[in-house]
């Protein structure tokens, strides 16, 4: 299984450097290529890095690599979404530095850190949602927790590997004021003014917009060994599990709730939620995460493959695209790690034949706008190459390939170890 998923990736990574080499994503149906600001910034290459070392792809790395250290500029007049560009290119970077030790990329991780730290220059310190990377000009001040709490990682390993803790004081001090804003009844909302700090929309869920706000509390902990962290994970899984948690006719899921009441307001479940058995399963809590994994498998299954969103009470899709998703496949990895169960290996394998069955193309692999009709569309996400393939890959490789012990994922799989 380990070598059929190596296999899928060269197919991917051979169509985008037949029709997109240079840019930043392969248009799969089209055979084009997608630039996110019209100016490549590389994020397939980045984000697609260290899975190929890992896969042991050396001199394909090897070229790759050398092509992002002499090519990729930063010095760019556009505006990029700190969060993005953060866990794709500032993680991506990080982790191939510290796997290939080329000194470029580090240098490279450094100049962007500097270029995305104007965001924190807010009244309260949480950061806006865009930022010049030549000017540091800043804007947009609605934002969420995911947005403003998934920074510390990369912020945070930049300040280890650099020596300068600027960095790390800025995420965390972002993350924390974040904490700060909980309701009484320990919950976060979804949307939030970065300059007010007032919340602008209530509702609280573990789906995206929120979700690795809460995986980098526990993951931070992990990897700083940072007390702080340890206590906010731990007040805010409680919150999590006493509100949002709902045991339902169709299984255990994760639902939404006012942040202020707890009172539940929507049952809605998808593929992004699918990323919370992982974290639990890391943070220990294996009897929940293993019957959230079963309810997401459920999700899969009934659809052939799992939809963007679906309204677990009644399994049907409120949102039916699925976007090359890697969540219900990272915490299948993390269960197998964890449990040994070869039933995760088993789930893997259904979801790598339905990947292969609907949204192979010729070039690569296509997302789907309907996973009803099965309808492909012309996008390959640069997350396909750094965490599906990834975690697929090493569902099934030898246990040596990633010691969990050292090494924490930031939440595009880019895996940093601590040095430190
Ligand atoms: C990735 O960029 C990250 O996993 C992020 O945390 C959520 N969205 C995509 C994958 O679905």
């Amino acid at each position: 299984m380990a070598e059929r998923v190596r296999q899928e990736f060269l197919h991917a990574w051979q169509g985008y450097k037949q029709y997109a080499w240079g840019h930043d994503a392969l248009k799969p149906l089209s055979k084009g290529y997608h630039d996110w600001y019209g100016v490549p910034l590389l994020m397939s290459p980045v984000d697609g890095l260290d899975t190929m070392i890992l896969m042991g792809m050396t001199d394909e790395a090897a070229q790759t690599r050398d092509y992002i250290a002499k090519n990729l500029s930063f010095d760019r007049d556009i505006y990029v979404k700190n969060f993005e560009i953060t866990i794709r290119l500032l993680g991506g970077l990080l982790s191939s530095y510290q796997l290939s030790g080329d000194k470029r990329l580090l240098a490279l991780a450094d100049d962007l850190g500097a270029r995305l730290s104007p965001a924190f220059n807010s009244p309260t310190g949480m950061p806006y949602v865009y930022v010049n990377l030549k000017t540091g000009a800043v804007r947009g001040e609605s934002t969420n927790p995911a947005e403003i709490g998934t920074l510390l990682l990369e912020f945070g390993t930049l300040s280890k590997l650099t020596g300068k803790p600027i960095y790390y004081d800025k995420a965390k001090h972002a993350l924390v004021e974040l904490y700060n804003r909980r309701s009484p009844i320990g919950l976060v909302g979804s949307t939030i003014n970065i300059k007010t700090g007032e919340w602008t929309d209530p509702t609280s869920h573990i789906s995206g917009g929120i979700d690795s706000y809460y995986e980098y509390l526990l993951k931070a902990w992990l990897l700083f060994d940072d007390k702080d962290c340890e206590r906010m994970w731990k007040a805010s899984i409680e919150a999590v599990n006493k509100y949002l948690a709902d045991q339902a006719p169709t299984g255990f899921w994760y639902g939404q709730a006012n942040m202020n009441t707890g009172a539940r307001t929507g049952t809605t479940f998808g593929a992004l939620d699918a990323f919370f058995p992982g974290t639990l399963a890391l943070s220990g809590d294996l009897d929940r995460a293993r019957k959230l994994e079963d309810s997401a498998y459920k999700m899969w299954t009934t659809f052939g493959i799992e939809p963007e969103e679906m309204n677990y009470m009644t399994m049907k899709i409120t949102s039916g695209g699925y976007e090359l998703r890697p969540e219900i496949i990272e915490s299948a990895y993390y269960l197998r790690h964890f449990t040994k169960d070869p039933r995760y290996r088993e789930m893997g394998k259904t979801f790598f034949d339905s990947l292969v069955k609907y949204c192979r193309t010729d070039v690569g692999y296509a997302a789907l706008s309907d996973v009803a009709t099965k309808t492909k569309k012309d996008e390959m996400e640069s997350f396909f190459f750094a965490e599906t393939l990834k975690y697929l890959f090493l569902l099934y490789a030898p246990p040596d390939t990633i010691d969990l012990s050292k090494v924490v994922f930031n939440t595009e799989a880019h895996p940093i170890r601590r040095t430190w």
